[in-house]
């Protein structure tokens, strides 16, 4: 019998409608709300775990270079956590390859560790089903648990390690609804405060963090019947000001945590004049100077052009993506 198993998965990256922002319970990674997203297709990570049953110290490499420190120690802790369920015991060397920038608020924990729950859990012999799958994504990165699905997906908050997981939102299925998001790439560098400190920060600290937080149950209903009918208007209405208010949230944090930049804002203008043009298109902000514009397929390059004259930075478009899968089995 071969010493070494291994396999490797794909996840995409998703982006929030309603955001995940805050945790009740940081040891589990529970939320203090459910949230939303949709995956996107041209955004994945690709991931190959392999074990040995040789001691030692786990071996990482993101983008072909190393990871060390707390980075390293968080993929290890994941691990094993896979480790102890499956009754595993041996080293693993883990690849991963990003098609998006690492830390900048695009989202790429999400498809990390969505991609890293399925590959360690199938190279480690567990058959997880996709709740199953989800939940174990969620104890890597809370956003993670959203990347399992494809289209969109709904992180039920839960109240326990077994009632939060997500599943799948279902949408209205006509050719007419292809809402994509044109990702306007204001800056790429690495964010200054981790998204997992802003919120720490965020909900220690900001009078405005439980009006948010209660706020955002009536926007995931309204959101859900949005998908549910195909209604890009509305879907992109609640998602701006989800957004927004999540914003406002970490503003009044103390000290205050900002990720929007002058030229951030640009974009938003520019926005707002396509609405006054008569164009659908919603904006979206995580925690990065980055904006992700909603709208229509047919409007994509008419967006991208209006981003270009604001602020002159790429875009990528991109639409709904596919469910995380194994490309290589053990
Ligand atoms: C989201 N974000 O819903 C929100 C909106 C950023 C803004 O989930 O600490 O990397 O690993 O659970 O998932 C980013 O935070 O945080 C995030 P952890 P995560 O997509």
């Amino acid at each position: 019998m071969s010493a070494e198993v291994q396999a490797t998965a794909i996840a995409h990256v998703n982006m929030a409608l309603v955001k995940y922002w805050g945790k009740r319970d940081p040891e589990l990674f529970l939320p203090w709300t459910s949230s939303l997203s949709m995956t996107l297709d041209a955004f994945w990570t690709t991931t190959t775990v392999r074990f040995s049953t040789e001691a030692g110290e786990d071996q990482v490499k993101l983008d072909g270079a190393p990871v060390a420190g707390e980075q390293q120690r968080r993929v290890s802790r994941f691990l094993d956590l896979v480790r102890s369920r499956a009754g595993r015991t041996g080293r693993a060397v883990v690849d991963s390859t990003n098609t998006v920038p690492t830390g900048a608020g695009l989202a790429s924990s999400s498809s990390a560790f969505a991609a890293l729950a399925l590959a360690t859990s199938s190279a480690c012999g567990l058959s997880l089903d996709p709740a199953a799958l989800s939940r174990l994504a969620r104890r890597g990165s809370g956003s993670a648990s959203r990347s399992i699905f494809g289209g969109f997906a709904l992180w039920r908050a839960g109240h326990d390690d077994e009632s939060s997981y997500a599943e799948p939102v279902p949408a209205k299925e006509d050719p007419q609804f292809d809402p994509v998001m044109v990702v306007a790439l204001v800056d790429t560098g690495h964010k200054t405060v981790t998204s997992r400190d802003a919120m720490r920060r965020t909900v220690e600290t900001s009078p405005l963090f439980r009006p948010w937080a209660d706020s955002a149950a009536a926007d995931l209903k309204e959101m859900q019947d949005a998908v549910a009918r195909g209604d890009l208007d509305t879907i992109g209405e609640v998602a701006e000001r989800n957004a927004l208010g999540m914003h406002a949230t970490m503003l009044a944090a103390r000290p205050a945590v900002r990720y929007f930049t002058p030229n951030t804002v640009a974009v938003l203008d520019a926005v707002l004049e396509l609405r006054r043009a008569g164009v659908s298109a919603y904006y979206t902000m995580d925690a990065g100077p980055n904006v992700k514009i909603l709208c229509h397929r047919a409007n994509a390059d008419v967006v991208a052009a209006a981003v270009d004259a604001a602020v002159g930075c790429p875009t990528a478009v991109a639409g709904a993506g596919p469910a995380a899968r194994l490309v290589v089995r053990p």
